[in-house]
């Protein structure tokens, strides 16, 4: 049951959610004195008792129907909004016609801080990406806080103290409430579909990615995707990234009588066969961390040292067996297209025998086409499942031979059924997981122990 009676919030500062952002908005508003109020749509959010017990005295609602008209917000000047939560409800046009402000953690976070900030984000790689430019900082033994989307709130860095440098993973979200970041780099790694249940399409959504660049003093391009910077912010100085060889303040690919190299300018890095991880996307990867570390500074031996030893991670291509010549990936980090054509791409070229390919959950709205072509070049046989295992099967009719199945378990014992010696199974679903599971972490975590229980009778 919602709230039915009428409620007046008697603050300046509105915290909308109490999730881990909310409540390090919470922290953070406390320790700056600002008088605020709490609200959730949820009857139990999350961190609702954390809440009771360490701010008593803080006032929160729950169970707050935000469009509803019964919340009078007149008095709210500034109000924060958790990532999870769309702007576009009742109660935020309401603060914003009684001329008030609506911002996020983010913003807050860029307002407070003194130290270079690296803004990473991106439909896929961000994790990827973010991670790799904080352990190059480390290497470097540089002070360095790393949050945002990659799952610590921003906010709650400030509480070790101010670092020398601040890395961080933003999502579209957390970009819609932010209008000046002031990073020293930003980027856009790449576009492709996602989160089309949120958007109305998907120039609303490159348009929320693109205020990563609001005040930045540099960028770091894809070459693949140029049209990712907005205007006002072309002429600014940047460094690029891409498959083809480099020309001038670009990164890229050599081919050298050894091998391949990664190359800046016509200085060579790294051959590729010294990298721990593995497909031509993880090329772009490590190419797009070392643009953004030059920006900061980051000595380039210590960024090639780490990434000698740096072997990716969990849920992201992850190799996680080989059983009679058969190789099983769990990639349930592809919560949508773009990271399951990667996944494809990467680990279907230069391999003899093909891709047997575990896919579906809750497609967030997305267009399955864009996996007809890499599906018709690499996968042998398709196992469905899941909230859009039949929109999957509709958009991808007659590419391959596929199969609906009724969940993760019945399709691996199908795809380990069919394989032959050379194959390879890969979980890379195209799909959020929150239809079955209760995130990425655990789909994959159960794809890992059925590929287990396999290893075990065979
Ligand atoms: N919610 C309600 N009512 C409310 C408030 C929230 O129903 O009043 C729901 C939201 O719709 C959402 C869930 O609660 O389904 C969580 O939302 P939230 O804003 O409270 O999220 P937080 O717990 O604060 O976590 C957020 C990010 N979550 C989202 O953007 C949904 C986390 O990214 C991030 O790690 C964290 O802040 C710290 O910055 C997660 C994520 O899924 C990993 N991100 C999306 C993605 O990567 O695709 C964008
Ligand atoms: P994000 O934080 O943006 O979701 P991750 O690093 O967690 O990014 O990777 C998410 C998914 O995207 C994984 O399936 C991964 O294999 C895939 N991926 C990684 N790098 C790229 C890339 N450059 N292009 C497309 N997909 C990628």
């Amino acid at each position: 049951m919602r709230q039915n009676h009428d409620q007046k919030i008697d603050t300046p500062w509105l915290i909308v959610g109490l999730g881990v952002s909310g409540y390090s908005c919470v922290k953070y508003l406390s320790k700056i004195a600002a008088n605020f109020t709490v609200v959730d749509s949820r009857e139990n959010p999350p961190m609702l008792e954390k809440l009771k017990t360490e701010f008593p005295e803080v006032n929160y609602l729950t169970n707050i129907d935000l469009f509803s008209d019964r919340v009078n917000v007149d008095r709210v000047e500034n109000l924060v909004i958790s990532p999870g939560i769309s702007s576009d409800n009742r109660i935020a046009n309401a603060v914003i016609q009684n001329g008030g402000r609506i911002l996020g953690d983010i913003e807050l976070f860029s307002k407070a801080v003194n130290a270079p900030i690296v803004a990473i984000t991106g439909s896929n790689a961000k994790t990827t990406v973010t991670t790799l430019v904080g352990e190059m900082a480390k290497e470097a033994n540089i002070s360095v806080g790393v949050g945002g989307n990659i799952g610590t709130p921003v906010l709650d860095l400030l509480e070790q103290g101010q670092q020398e440098l601040y890395v961080l993973e933003l999502s579209s979200f957390q970009l819609e409430t932010t209008e000046k970041l002031n990073a020293s780099v930003a980027t856009i790694l790449n576009l492709s579909d996602d989160h089309m249940d949120r958007y109305i399409d998907f120039e609303a959504y490159k348009k929320a990615k693109q205020k990563v660049f609001s005040g930045c003093s540099a960028l770091v391009i894809n070459r693949h995707q140029p049209d990712l910077v907005s205007a006002p912010n072309r002429n600014k100085k940047s460094i690029s990234f891409g498959l083809d060889a480099p020309g001038k303040r670009q990164l890229g690919l050599v081919n050298k009588h050894d091998g391949r190299y990664i190359a800046f300018e016509d200085q060579l890095l790294i051959n590729t066969k010294e990298l721990l991880i593995e497909g031509e996307h993880n090329l772009l990867n490590a190419m797009a961390a070392i643009a953004l570390g030059i920006f900061v500074e980051i000595p380039m031996t210590k960024m090639i040292s780490c990434l000698k030893r740096f072997r990716g991670l969990a849920h992201r291509c992850e190799w996680v067996a080989t059983i009679n010549e058969i190789r099983f990936y769990n990639d349930s980090k592809a919560t949508n297209v773009g990271a399951c054509i990667a996944a494809l791409e990467g680990l279907g070229k230069n391999q003899a025998g093909k891709i047997l390919l575990i896919a579906g959950g809750d497609g967030k709205g997305s267009d399955f086409l864009p996996l007809v072509e890499p599906v018709k070049n690499y996968v042998s046989k398709l196992f469905l499942f899941g909230r859009d295992a039949k929109k999957l099967q509709t958009d991808l009719k007659g590419v391959t031979v596929t199969f609906l199945v009724e969940d993760l378990a019945e399709a691996v014992e199908q795809a380990w059924h069919y394989a032959e010696p050379k194959d390879q199974i890969l979980l890379s679903p195209a799909c959020a997981s929150l239809d079955m599971f209760e995130n990425y972490q655990q789909r994959g975590d159960q794809f890992k122990a059925l590929v287990s229980q396999i290893e075990e009778a065979a």
